[in-house]
């Protein structure tokens, strides 16, 4: 089982309290959804008021649905970044409701566009999944690898990602095997620090694959549920990356059956479409198996998950709302729509 569902699972069964009545675990499912739904609110509050607040501008004044309205949501849509094909499908939904008389007002269209971008988003995620092979729950370390060009937020990532790992009750390893840029190593060890799990590191230069290969051990050694492996982000050269990356895999899945469990790819949503650009690069490098999509807190340009998810078809698991431990979410596309709009 992948590792996030596997995880899900662990979690409800641990809020599943026997002390607890019904009432009081719908009440707290309920008030679950409810700040997920205002998290996710404010960390796309930018891209709200690029397409939702800017709808209403479009709007206003209109009694019709015409070409003229529709070329002005077509460019309001390119701007934010849900990318050609999604604007496209998009307009031609808005096309066919209006033809048949089924949007006659902002609400309506609204709606639509609503029902178009969940549909791609829930796409990706039944179709792209491609961690979702079984991986036996005896397999131990669950690996799981993150990449990314530079800066786009891996560390942090990882710093988050183990805190929320060991918080949902999983022993936690960290693998420093980005040994290419200085200070990277004790970036990471300040994060494990926070987070309070140990972490495999050597000195800057070292061979990734080995450190991999020393946490891989450390990790079975301590019998770790999880190990998450920092990679050095440098694309210039990439029969280089390639090769590091390809070695890391091997000794990965020659010390842990089917390890590489997640290759996780780190995506910059202020960057845009260069990030998607960067991703179709990586997917050529690495077996990546899901998106992590950070600083949505920072851009108007949120729509990129969309673009992300129809035309590279993976699934985002996570997204980045800010530089905090707390501050990383598993990506729900309804409540990332419905922040869209409401
Ligand atoms: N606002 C915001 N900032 C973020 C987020 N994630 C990461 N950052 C910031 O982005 C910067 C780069 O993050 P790193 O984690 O060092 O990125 P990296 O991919 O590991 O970089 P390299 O190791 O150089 O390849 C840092 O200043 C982070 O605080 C996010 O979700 N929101
Ligand atoms: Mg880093």
């Amino acid at each position: 089982m992948a590792f996030w569902r596997r995880n899900k699972d662990k979690f409800s069964s641990s809020v599943l309290g026997l002390d607890k009545t019904i009432e009081e675990l719908r009440a707290q499912d309920e008030a679950v959804e409810k700040e997920i739904g205002v998290r996710f609110a404010r960390a796309i509050e930018k891209t709200r008021h690029s397409i939702n607040d800017r709808l209403d501008t479009v709007f206003a004044g209109r009694k019709q649905i015409d070409e003229a309205l529709l070329d002005e949501l077509e460019e309001l849509l390119i701007s934010t970044d849900i990318g050609v094909t999604t604007t496209m499908q998009v307009l031609e939904a808005i096309r066919t409701g209006v033809s048949r008389q089924e949007i006659n007002d902002l609400g309506a269209l609204k709606a639509v566009m609503k029902r178009e971008l969940l549909d791609i988003l829930e796409h990706s995620r039944e179709t792209g999944v491609a961690s979702e092979t079984d991986v036996e729950e005896t397999i131990k370390p669950y690996v799981l690898m993150v990449v990314g060009v530079n800066g786009v937020g891996k560390t942090t990532t990882i710093g988050k990602l183990a805190q929320r790992i060991k918080d949902e009750g999983n022993s936690v390893l960290i693998c420093a095997a980005d040994t290419f840029r200085a200070a990277a190593s004790d970036q990471l060890e300040i994060w494990a620090e926070r987070a309070g799990v140990p972490i495999v590191q050597q000195k800057q230069g070292t061979d990734p694959a080995a450190v991999l290969f020393d946490a891989l051990q450390s990790a079975k050694a301590k019998s770790a549920d999880v190990l998450i492996v920092d990679t050095a982000g440098r694309l210039h050269n990439k029969a280089n990356l390639m090769a590091e990356l390809e070695k890391m895999k091997r000794i990965a899945g020659r010390e842990v059956p089917q390890a590489p469990h997640e290759t996780l790819l780190v995506i910059d949503a202020v960057t845009g479409q260069n990030g998607l650009e960067q991703a179709r690069q990586f997917m050529k490098v690495a077996d990546v198996t899901g998106i992590v999509l950070t600083k949505l807190d920072g851009t108007a340009k949120g729509g990129i998950a969309v673009a992300i998810s129809k035309e590279l078809n993976l699934p985002i698991r996570y997204v980045g709302i800010g530089e905090q431990v707390n501050d990383l979410m598993v990506f729900d596309a309804e409540s990332y729509v419905n922040g869209l709009f409401n």
